[in-house]
């Protein structure tokens, strides 16, 4: 009787250990970012660091490894180490994983959303819409759990030489781009001389002159302090760049349903955090209403006035006119015969679709 009650014990005990949420839990999980914690990205991966933390109180420990030290520098492989399970979490750009998905380019079609009435409201529409979805299904089959959209924001132009109005402009400068191929083929395309570069090595090319340009979101080459470099802003918003919160499936299987669900609230709360983030005073159609949702949530940022802010730096911010804007379209047309069957006329259409309807709106 005795030894059925310890066997009976033994076994009650074992099945509590090796449930889900119990035994199974690491004691840190990696997440990976490209740029510094002082960006809008690294803002918003601490941001769901945090919310996850506080809310499994404690059960679930992310650690925020920023300047791509997860993937030794090689940003561009950071899609095949979450895979294998290297990194656990990352909120990474759709560019760098666009070399295994080549989907993912949609986003980087040059002018493609820039170029709609509300580049904000056509690339939410997107992420929220038929294509988004499209998207986060690829992603999953493709070996990774998808949990929300965030935001790095819509790529300017930055140089140390010159306005830059018209591609011309472009002839012969030498620009750092993401090792991304369809990059190449943009800045080919315009006349410029583009150099494929990990971000963890661009700040020193900048300081040394050994590039002449390079392009990012505000929020993230400002921290970096690019600006003391690069004197010459154009505005052109040519690229979006929304980010993919995402979990390798095998550290995901391991939560319980009750932190599985914690976590995924979590990402879409740091998702809209982040596109607060890297809209706010940057986005001239807001309305203030960027600003306002930071303020209700307590994490307004230091700058929330990003023109005035680099103007008042000596900084020359050029905005295009439509018809200045119209040539560098016209100038990337041929990107479009190459990239469009590559990443799926479905997916194209979807996109085009959910945009159309936004701008009915
Ligand atoms: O490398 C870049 O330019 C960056 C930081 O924006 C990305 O990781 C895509």
């Amino acid at each position: 009787m005795k030894k059925l009650f310890i066997a009976a014990l033994a076994f009650v005990m074992l099945s509590v250990m090796s449930a889900p949420g119990y035994s199974a839990y690491k004691a840190e999980y990696k997440l990976d970012i490209v740029p510094s914690l002082t960006t809008a990205w690294g803002m918003g991966a601490s941001y769901f660091a945090d919310l996850v933390k506080q809310r499994t109180d404690g059960r679930v420990n992310i650690k925020v490894y920023p300047n791509s030290q997860l993937t030794t520098g090689q940003q561009t492989n950071a899609f095949m180490l979450l895979r294998n399970g290297t990194i656990d979490f990352a909120v990474q750009s759709t560019i760098n994983y666009s070399p295994q998905i080549v989907q993912l380019n949609l986003f980087a079609l040059p002018f493609f959303i820039a170029n709609q009435p509300d580049r904000y409201k056509a690339l939410d529409a997107i992420t929220e819409g038929k294509a988004g979805a499209m998207v986060g299904k690829i992603v999953e089959e493709r070996g990774a759990v998808f949990l929300a959209y965030g935001e790095n924001g819509f790529r300017e132009l930055t140089n140390n030489s010159r306005d830059i109005r018209k591609p011309d402009d472009m002839k012969g400068m030498k620009f750092r781009v993401v090792g991304s191929p369809l990059f190449l083929d943009i800045f080919s395309a315009l006349g410029a001389n583009p150099t494929a570069m990990a971000w963890s090595d661009t700040m020193s090319a900048i300081q040394q002159g050994v590039i002449d340009g390079q392009e990012n979101p505000i929020n993230t080459f400002y921290p970096l302090r690019v600006t003391e470099y690069h004197k010459y802003i154009t505005n052109w918003h040519y690229i979006a760049d929304p980010t993919l919160f995402v979990v390798n499936p095998n550290a995901w299987k391991g939560f319980s349903a009750a932190d599985q669900e914690i976590i995924r609230q979590a990402a879409k709360d740091a998702g809209t955090y982040m596109k607060a983030l890297a809209r706010c005073g940057i986005d001239e159609n807001d309305g203030g209403a960027n600003l306002k949702y930071l303020q209700s949530i307590n994490m307004v940022p230091e700058v929330t006035d990003w023109p005035a802010k680099l103007k008042g730096e000596g900084i020359s911010f050029v905005d295009l006119t439509p018809a200045e804007t119209q040539a560098f379209v016209d100038a990337t047309k041929s990107v479009y015969a190459k990239w469009e069957p590559q990443i799926g006329a479905d997916l194209m259409q979807a996109a085009r679709d959910d945009m159309a309807a936004a701008a009915k709106k």
